[in-house]
């Protein structure tokens, strides 16, 4: 139905008749929306039968993907693109008079994530598939994903998230698929054969079904599954009505909501069942499909790999142990043996606060099971310690899974898998020195650095079809396969000719981008301005707030003498901020009165704006990455583990402007110092003034004029804000010390720009450096991550 454009638009007509019973003048573009992802759907629905088929007879080792989040966004066009069907359909609407992106515009986001940890999850699949390696997504369909932002007044407002609400064409219910969740009850403990068994009785009961979701790889016939498991009343419950239906609400609330990571997560009971429900359901589903292929149960860990994105499905480990022992009638350390040498590991973050934890007295009534097998890990763990550290009482109590009343599921993760890796390579080294240097020095074999990536499929070739033209008609289009020869660019960098057309497609980037804020923010920009773009999730280390005051100095300098040597300017910033982050609420305020002001000043018009765009997401994501000139990547050193946006915009010819932290070091090695912006402290410094004291911010404010001014206007109403609306900022800085050290690295930070303001200049040099870092950006594909994670972690190996 796809082999060329008139059979396409035959079947189409036909389909789009068929279904909705009007004449194709009365059909919408919803309608031409569904018909096309069903007829994708079926399209691919043999290979997809054919990889499942292959995934049960060859005997190869699988790999399931377990994470609570995955932001995919939307899959319309990255589907057409990876069956290498795209121009037919986008050929085939347009003689029918329908605009595909009419049509793609129909499909909701799925924002099943937060921001980097979900949207990595979502590359990773379609690398996977790509590379026709056997992996498998398992996460949660959650009803609503993460909350729309509007802004109103300045201010972030949420709203309930709706992707399902017209159905969802992608997915297919396997209702005879169900398995049954546990919770709460308690347990019998008897002896048969000698042996002691386990009953879980008085449990409360919930379903889950799944729902799958094709991967496409491209070009190629393999297709994956991304599992979703939805939570719902299981059948078997009889109880009064009233009971029942407050089993029904808490049992659908259990996959209702993504949680927007927040500050104060803890002791959230819902989030620990969601995390359960999704490991339980997932084991489940696993080792029955591995039964089904008669193998034996205690070979399991040579066919399977369980991988843990992060701590929240590190239940993996209890509940492996438990099917292992309960179910499958193992002993303890036959089942040890097996989920030691399944599970693996990554860690996203070293920030403490994100850092999870459960009181026992939430964990143990919920999950008692699970409670157990935690405390003897615990048990068995501490002994082990005391053997190699006999009476160090005090590095036990520091490195035990249970301590103080709180299991810690980071130590959990690092004693029950058989390997640990960071994001980026100076995370990893934090991690081995620092935060973990107890357990590195225990299990170094554990520990290893898998620096993330992009799928450039997505990122170049879908939001930059014209960049994606240019460069194959330069250097061939190898580099689709091999992202990494990408590098041969580097031989056009100085050619002329390269260097206009991409000043082209980075001026109608720019143009479409103009249109995209003018339709929603009703502001006009100048396409011919710098685009000095931020977003990701805001957050007090991601430091906007050395961003925005910067911006306020830059208008104090404007306003002093309109006419200095300055490029004119657009920053532009995308953010969420979590509901419950009362000071990165207060951020996005910051950003949208000064926008307010400097906006509307006609005497500095032309050489400074500043635009929030509302509600940033992945579909807005694709059109922002081509059109930037500058990336902001401005982590306080030491405290953003890679980041992925950073490799987005490097991939579309965006300069970075950051600091050593992350991945940017690794760009920064690759493109060399002339063709990166970097500044402010480097990481040792950070940590050794958090270590030995020693910063005051107050005398960065009382000796320098600049910051002074800027750090004043929070205060004295310059802004025509309300009085104490930016206190909570103002006091960050001065009374509490100013943490993310914004103050401290203003001066280098206002100095960078200077330099990329002189640099935009030289247009030649500008667009030379741009190559140069579209030539680097191959190593950042998702695809050399998942080879590397394929290869020394899951030992996998593609279908044959
Ligand atoms: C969670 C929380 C929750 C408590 C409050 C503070 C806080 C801060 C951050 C997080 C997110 C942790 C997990 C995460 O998303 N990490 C991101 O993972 C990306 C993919 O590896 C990586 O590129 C980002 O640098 C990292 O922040």
């Amino acid at each position: 139905m796809f082999s060329n454009k008139e059979s396409f638009k035959r079947y189409f007509l036909q389909r789009l008749e068929m279904t909705y019973g009007k004449t194709f003048e009365d059909t919408t573009s919803s309608d031409h929306f569904q018909t096309l992802g069903h007829m994708i759907r079926e399209y691919v629905s043999s290979n997809w039968i054919q990889t499942n088929e292959q995934s049960r007879n060859n005997n190869g080792k699988q790999v399931y993907y377990l994470s609570i989040e995955f932001l995919l966004g939307r899959l319309l066009h990255n589907n057409l693109i990876n069956l290498g069907i795209d121009q037919v359909v986008i050929e085939g609407l347009k003689d029918l008079g329908i605009d595909f992106f009419e049509v793609e515009d129909m499909e909701h986001d799925a924002g099943l994530g937060n921001g980097g940890l979900g949207r990595l999850a979502a590359c990773f699949l379609d690398s996977l598939a790509t590379l026709d390696l056997p992996g498998h997504g398992c996460g949660i369909r959650y009803k609503h994903g993460l909350f729309e932002q509007r802004i109103v007044d300045g201010y972030q407002l949420e709203l309930p998230e709706q992707w399902l609400k017209q159905g969802q064409v992608w997915e297919v219910r396997k209702e005879d698929l169900a398995v049954d969740i546990y919770f709460w009850g308690n347990i019998d403990m008897y002896e048969k054969n000698g042996k002691l068994q386990f009953r879980h009785l008085n449990a409360e009961t919930v379903t889950a079904v799944p729902h799958d979701v094709p991967v496409i790889g491209y070009h190629t016939t393999t297709v994956n599954t991304l599992r979703l498991w939805n939570a719902e009343p299981s059948s078997l419950i009889a109880k009064d009505v009233k009971d029942i239906m407050r089993y029904k609400r808490e049992t659908e609330s259990i996959s209702g909501f993504l949680y927007p990571d927040d500050s104060n997560d803890e002791g959230k009971i819902l989030r620990l069942k969601q995390q359960y429900f999704l490991v339980s359901a997932s084991l489940q589903s696993i080792i029955r499909n591995y039964k089904q292929q008669y193998k034996n149960i205690s070979e399991m860990h040579h066919y399977i790999s369980i991988h843990v994105n992060d701590t929240h499905p590190v239940l993996a480990i209890p509940e492996l142990m438990r099917i292992l022992m309960d179910e499958e009638g193992l002993g303890w350390d036959e089942a040890w043996e097996i989920t030691t040498n399944t599970i693996s590991y990554t860690n996203h973050t070293t920030l403490s606060e994100a850092l999870e934890q459960w009181p026992i007295y939430i964990f143990q009534p919920l999950l008692p099971r699970i409670y157990m097998i935690i405390d003897e890990i615990n048990e068995r763990f501490c002994m082990k310690l005391w053997k190699k550290y006999p009476g160090d009482f005090l590095k036990i109590e520091k490195m035990a899974i249970i301590a103080h009343g709180m299991i810690k599921m980071a130590h959990l993760a690092l004693v029950g898998s058989y390997s640990v890796n960071g994001v980026a390579e100076i995370h990893t080294e934090i991690l081995k020195k620092r935060e973990m240097a107890d357990f590195y020095a225990f299990y170094p074999e554990k520990f290893n650095n898998k620096t993330n990536g992009i799928t450039h499929r997505r990122w170049l070739i879908k939001a930059n079809p014209k960049l994606t033209n240019l460069i194959s008609n330069i250097i061939g289009d190898k580099w689709v396969n091999q992202p990494e020869s990408l590098r041969e660019l580097l031989n056009y960098q100085e050619d002329a000719s390269l260097q206009e057309n991409l000043a082209a497609i980075k001026q109608s980037n720019k143009e479409r981008l103009a249109k995209i804020i003018k339709e929603k923010n009703g502001i006009l920009v100048d396409p011919s301005s710098i685009f000095d773009v931020q977003v990701k999730r805001l957050h007090a280390y991601k430091r906007q707030l050395l961003n925005i005051l910067h911006i306020m100095s830059l208008y104090n300098k404007l306003r002093e003498d309109p006419s200095i040597d300055m490029e004119p300017r657009t920053f532009i910033f995308g953010a969420k901020a979590s509901p419950g982050y009362y000071y990165a609420k207060k951020i996005i305020k910051l950003i949208n009165t000064v926008a307010h002001k400097v906006n509307n000043d006609k005497r500095i018009q032309n050489k400074l704006k500043v635009v929030f765009i509302e509600n940033y997401r992945v579909s807005l994501a694709e059109h922002i990455f081509p059109a930037a000139d500058v990336s902001e990547q401005i982590s306080t050193a030491s405290k953003e583990a890679s980041g992925t946006g950073n490799m987005k915009f490097m991939m579309n010819g965006a300069l970075t402007l950051g600091t050593m932290d992350g991945a940017n070091i690794e760009m920064h090695e690759l493109v060399g110092d002339d063709n990166i912006f970097i500044f402010g402290m480097n990481a040792d410094q950070v940590l050794e003034l958090y270590q030995n004291g020693g910063y005051s911010s107050r005398e960065y404010f009382y000796h320098d004029d600049r910051i002074h001014e800027v750090v004043n206007q929070l205060k004295n109403g310059f802004y025509d804000h309300p009085v104490g609306e930016f206190d909570p900022i103002f006091d960050s800085l001065l009374i509490e010390n100013d943490q993310f050290f914004v103050l401290k690295d203003f001066n280098s930070y206002a100095s960078i720009h200077e330099k990329v303001n002189q640099a935009f200049k030289n247009k030649q040099d500008w667009l030379r450096k741009s190559i140069v870092n579209i030539a680097m950006s191959g190593h950042f594909s998702s695809d050399r991550t998942i080879k590397e994670y394929a290869e020394d972690i899951w030992r996998i190996k593609p279908y044959i």
